[in-house]
């Protein structure tokens, strides 16, 4: 049996980080994990290629070749997942379909022949039992979560990792917290499930032995999610990981109660950990009430997001306008609240209500749904009924891109963040590709760029004041570029 995974195409989002990665030569930000950890619970003897369109073709020659397709995708790829489905019917492919785009909206594709929802590890075996028989059914698709702990290492080697800015891993999924407008709890559970230690290491084992030089991404929901596994346990293992390893850093995502717990900012950073994103979401007490964020309630965010900066973490944040307390003065408030707490990478959305989600059910109720979201959160549209006036979120929500992506606080903030961080522990090497890469940015920003002053200003400020940070100023420039032009693309 020979099997195609393809994963489709990002349309040009602000997380595809496309303008960006020109600079480096990179075709794609990160490779499909769920079809690398897919490709390793299918049968041994089957012959399997990925095609990951954001990074490679997809051929008629991989099509003459297969037999079956096996798509994954999130809802933002839904118009490439589609394309893509009907070229492999029309090749006359078998295609089974899984991941979290099909598992919110499996019974818009028609064209499908078999869905297996969910986690594969739950819905896969009974699939491909039934296949074996020739007796399988459309959908596979269950309520349980599985045990992570069996879950297979990713094979990496389906991947050609050279053409990835960051690879990814996996140490848990789920979140304790219940935030109304996220889905995490309804696709992976409130009770965070872990892979052990040793998994985690025998994963980085392999990526290591296959060449691998560069970040690591944990695609956790909230890496925090059990403290005492991570500090007795994960964190040591990776210390310990690092000590005879170069150019591996790590970043993931977690809850900003992180903030709180100084010992283990200071172990994540010991491991090789340099930036988390957090979902600050709001400045405002009653908004954070209303969307039941009890984690981020009473405290001093803008201290918080100080405090983990210094630690040696760069905090990205996510930030949602549109919630039904807010009023025009949120605005100028997400402004403030953002350029004050130095956050570089700030992912600015309307409120959109997920499916499966306490806020979809509520508007459903209140008549307040408008059919489907986008999946493309900073692209300025929303699938709800706003209680604030539409044209009034919408130029709101234009002022503030336009305020924090323009040249000017762009690198204002960037400045103030490199002020307060503590220089990470684990360098990526300078290569010939890093070395280009600033040799680009310094020829598109620093002499064709409208930003060139502000690009040189910033790099002399580094260069005398912070000269352990200079690379990480470039990257940030070269984000920064890439942030700029999604605004554009979109909204200015
Ligand atoms: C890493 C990640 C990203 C990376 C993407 C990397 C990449 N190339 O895929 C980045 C940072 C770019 C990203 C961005 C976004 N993401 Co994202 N992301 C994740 C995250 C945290 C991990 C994904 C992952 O690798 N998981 C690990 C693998 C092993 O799990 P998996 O992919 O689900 O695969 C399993 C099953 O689904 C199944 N499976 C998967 N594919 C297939 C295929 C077949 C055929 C079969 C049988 C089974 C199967 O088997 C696997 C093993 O169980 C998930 C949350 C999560 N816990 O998964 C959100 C998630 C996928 N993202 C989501 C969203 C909404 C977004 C954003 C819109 C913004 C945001 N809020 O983050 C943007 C959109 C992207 C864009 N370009 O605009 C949603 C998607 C919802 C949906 N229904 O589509 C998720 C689920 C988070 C959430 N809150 O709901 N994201």
């Amino acid at each position: 049996m020979n099997v195609l995974l393809i994963h489709p195409e990002f349309p040009d989002t602000f997380w595809s980080f496309k303008h960006a990665l020109k600079f480096i030569h990179k075709k794609a930000a990160f490779p499909p994990l769920g079809l690398l950890t897919l490709g390793a619970m299918l049968p041994e003897e089957w012959s399997k290629r990925l095609v990951d369109i954001n990074a490679t073709k997809l051929t008629e020659k991989d099509l003459a070749w297969a037999d079956y397709v096996f798509i994954s995708g999130m809802v933002v790829q839904r118009e490439s997942a589609r394309q893509t489905i009907a070229r492999c019917k029309e090749a006359g492919l078998k295609v089974v379909a899984g991941g979290p785009l099909f598992t919110s909206e499996y019974k818009e594709f028609e064209d499908v022949d078999h869905f297996v929802l969910n986690e594969a590890e739950l819905t896969l075996p009974p699939f491909l039992a039934d296949l074996d028989m020739g007796c399988a059914r459309r959908v596979y698709k269950t309520s349980e979560f599985c045990d992570i702990r069996h879950t297979p290492a990713p094979m990496w080697e389906l991947a050609d990792l050279k053409r990835y800015a960051s690879m990814s891993i996996q140490f848990s999924r789920g979140c304790p917290f219940n935030c109304e407008f996220c889905n995490v709890t309804t696709l992976y559970g409130h009770r965070p499930r872990i892979k052990t230690a040793e998994q985690i290491i025998a994963e980085l084992d392999g990526l290591y032995g296959v060449g691998w030089r560069g970040q690591v991404f944990f695609v956790d929901d909230n890496f925090i999610g059990n403290k005492r596994y991570l500090k007795t346990q994960l964190l040591p293992a990776l210390i310990e990981w690092q000590k005879d390893k170069r150019g591996v850093p790590f970043f993931t995502e977690a809850s900003v109660n992180l903030a709180d717990d100084e010992p283990l900012m200071q172990m994540m950073v010991e491991a090789g950990f340099d930036t988390v994103f957090i979902g600050i979401e709001t400045p405002d007490e009653e908004t954070l009430a209303e969307c039941n964020k009890r984690q981020n309630r009473n405290r001093d965010l803008v201290a918080d997001v100080k405090r983990v900066q210094r630690a040696g973490l760069q905090v990205q944040a996510g930030f949602i306008v549109g919630f039904d307390n807010d009023t025009p003065s949120i605005f100028q408030r997400q402004i403030d609240f953002i350029q004050k707490s130095g956050i570089v990478t700030a992912m600015v959305g309307l409120l959109q209500a997920p499916p499966g989600t306490r806020l979809y059910e509520r508007l459903k109720r209140e008549s307040r749904l408008l059919g489907h979201m986008s999946g493309d959160n900073v692209d300025g549209t929303t699938n709800i009924i706003p209680k604030m006036d539409l044209d009034a979120l919408h130029e709101g929500y234009r002022n503030i891109l336009c305020h924090i992506y323009s040249h000017k606080h762009y690198y204002q903030r960037v400045k103030t963040f490199l002020r307060e961080y503590k220089a990470p522990k684990i360098e990526i090497p300078m290569d010939l590709q890093r070395f280009l890469a600033f040799f680009r940015s310094n020829v598109r920003l620093g002499i064709f760029g409208k930003e060139r002053f502000q690009y040189w200003r910033l790099l002399l400020w580094t260069l005398f004041r912070r000269p352990e940070l200079f690379s990480l100023a470039v990257t940030l420039a070269i984000h920064g570029h890439h942030f700029r032009k999604i605004c554009e693309l979109r909204i200015f």
